[in-house]
């Protein structure tokens, strides 16, 4: 099927950036899974000798069915790159992640990185977070309880009353590959995001949320023509 030109220049000038011997984090969506397809064929075409962690099920399922190896991290260890995907993309490359429902171990792979590469079409890049529901991963026990402790949290930090929603897939309720339930918070604008990401990591039942402070280097944005600009920090 043909791949949307934006994403597929982001995900070529990443795969670019892989050296032979590298090992590699591979990230989660329909970017990053550009990204791997492009990975194998490179891997193919040049006899490249990597190791990757997947930071998904569905990412390790679909670099194995390409024929990529892939391993835990633990059996890695720390890894030279992770490439992923994003929702959003601010100023200071500080990110909103999370809608595919695999932060969790997303953030992890990223943090067991000595860099976090983003690619992304030019929708992500935005002026402020906080327009893509921000991704809570919380426990299913005391749920309620949680998602309670979450509001009061907005509450205190001013950003007022806005939907805090269970995230549903089709009928039912999303269950990450950790088995835990996502909240969505519709905040539209998040001004001061370290002062909701530690606000929210005090909250027991939180398990991870998807804010990416301080961890992305080099975002990639692929243009419709198959340019792509490239974003220091
Ligand atoms: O869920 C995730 O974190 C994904 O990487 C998401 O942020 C980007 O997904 P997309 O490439 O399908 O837009």
């Amino acid at each position: 099927p043909a791949h949307d030109p934006a994403k597929l220049a982001a995900a070529r000038a990443a795969v670019a950036l892989v050296q032979d011997g590298m090992k590699l984090g591979l990230g989660t969506g329909s970017t990053a899974s550009i990204m791997v397809e492009v990975l194998a064929e490179r891997v193919k075409a040049e006899g490249l000798s990597l190791r990757c962690a997947a930071t998904s099920k569905a990412t390790a399922d679909l670099a194995e069915s390409l024929g990529l190896r892939i391993e835990s991290l633990d059996q890695i260890g720390w890894l030279d790159m992770t490439i992923d995907g994003a929702d959003e993309v601010d100023p200071d490359l500080h990110l909103i992640k999370g809608g595919g429902g695999a932060h969790l171990r997303e953030k992890i792979v990223a943090a067991a990185s000595d860099r976090m590469v983003v690619i992304a079409d030019p929708g992500k890049v935005v002026d402020q977070l906080g327009q893509f529901p921000l991704p809570v991963e919380v426990l299913q026990f005391g749920f309620e309880t949680t998602r309670t402790l979450i509001r009061r949290a907005l509450s205190d930090l001013g950003l007022g009353d806005h939907d805090v929603l269970q995230r549903l897939k089709g009928d039912d309720y999303w269950v990450t590959d950790e088995g835990n339930w996502i909240l969505d918070l519709h905040l539209q604008a998040i001004p001061d995001a370290p002062a909701l990401a530690h606000a929210l990591a005090a909250i027991p039942g939180v398990v991870e949320q998807g804010l990416f402070l301080g961890m992305c280097e080099l975002a990639i944005i692929g243009k419709p023509d198959g340019t792509v600009v490239k974003l220091n920090r």
